[in-house]
């Protein structure tokens, strides 16, 4: 129910899959892959991910231009009438595409203006598209952010492409945190809703994540989503982080509970694929590939 949420804040959350729990049972968010490039190298990174930027396994997201991801949207929108929410999450960072990125919304806007569109990043080129994000009535925002502290970031980004120029290090994760928090007051201050996605690393950054919780509550975050890392051999290869496991299902549990109460923590999260169709953890994109559905126009 609505709960103690303001009326404007309601109207936001209770349609759509991620931001309310109930919400997840009865409507339906997909993905468009339509962003491949991305401006950093996290080291968690296999190259399949999603809004949680994780692997998943199984085959590799369809790429589409904006012209496929519009046509596919309305195909699905057609099939599934509970499908409230179109995301871009990849499979890079949709603000490091940021061509294709705006190009979908804007076709979806024009051809589909019920569905509430919402975007993925790590946010190192935020700052920049706030004031585009805003025009584009981009409602909800997630950024994934692992750290706020440079030495910790240090060891999950070993570098970040910025401005035409490499960084690496500490310099890096510093930049990088710079623009997220910037990005994060900036999207708060219009009124766009954000989550928060982190990582949690044994031994990286497991214990930092409750000082990364308060200060992204600190900046108006309406969300926190405390991911595992997902480091089985079937999701293939994950960059630099050979032999790091991924936490058990009970110190996940305990650090999300360390952090409720400071905000609402997000738990329903099914780390889903760059072009995933569907109920939160129902996978229906095998059903609408661009060959079906030119089948079905
Ligand atoms: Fe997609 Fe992400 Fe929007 Fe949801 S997913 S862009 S906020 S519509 Fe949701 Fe999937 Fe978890 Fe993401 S369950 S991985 S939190
Ligand atoms: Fe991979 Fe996402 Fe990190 Fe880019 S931001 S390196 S796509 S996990």
């Amino acid at each position: 129910g609505q709960g103690d949420l303001p009326p404007e804040i309601w109207e936001k959350v209770k349609n759509h899959p991620c931001y309310s729990e109930e919400a997840h049972h009865h409507y339906a968010r997909m993905h468009v892959a339509v962003a491949p490039a991305c401006n950093i190298q996290c080291n968690y990174c296999n190259r399949k991910y999603d809004c949680a930027n994780e692997s998943r396994p199984g085959v590799v997201s369809e790429r589409l231009t904006p012209e496929q991801a519009a046509r596919k949207v309305l195909a699905v929108a057609s099939t599934i009438p509970q499908m409230t929410v179109l995301g871009i999450a990849g499979p890079g960072d949709p603000l490091a595409n940021p061509a294709k990125t705006f190009k979908t919304f804007e076709l979806i806007a024009q051809t589909a203006p019920d569905i509430k569109l919402c975007l993925s990043t790590n946010g190192l080129a935020l700052p920049d598209h706030v004031d585009t994000i805003a025009r584009y009535n981009i409602d909800h925002v997630t950024i994934t952010i692992n750290m706020v502290d440079p030495e910790v970031g240090a060891k999950i980004y070993p570098w970040v492409f910025w401005n035409h120029q490499r960084y690496t290090g500490v310099e890096a994760a510093r930049l990088l945190t710079e623009h997220q928090l910037r990005g994060l007051e900036m999207l708060t201050e219009r009124g766009i809703l954000c989550k928060v996605n982190s990582v949690m690393i044994p031994g990286v950054n497991d214990h930092h994540l409750v000082e990364v919780n308060r200060a992204v509550k600190s900046r108006g975050a309406f969300l926190h989503n405390i991911m595992p890392l997902i480091s089985a051999p079937e999701h293939g290869t994950v960059f630099g982080l050979t032999g790091q496991r991924g936490p058990t299902a009970h110190e996940l549990k305990a650090l999300q509970d360390a952090c409720e109460g400071e905000m609402n923590m997000m738990r329903h999260c099914r780390q889903c694929r760059a072009d995933a169709v569907g109920l939160l953890g129902e996978d229906r994109s095998a059903e609408f590939t661009t060959e079906k559905i030119m089948e079905m126009e």
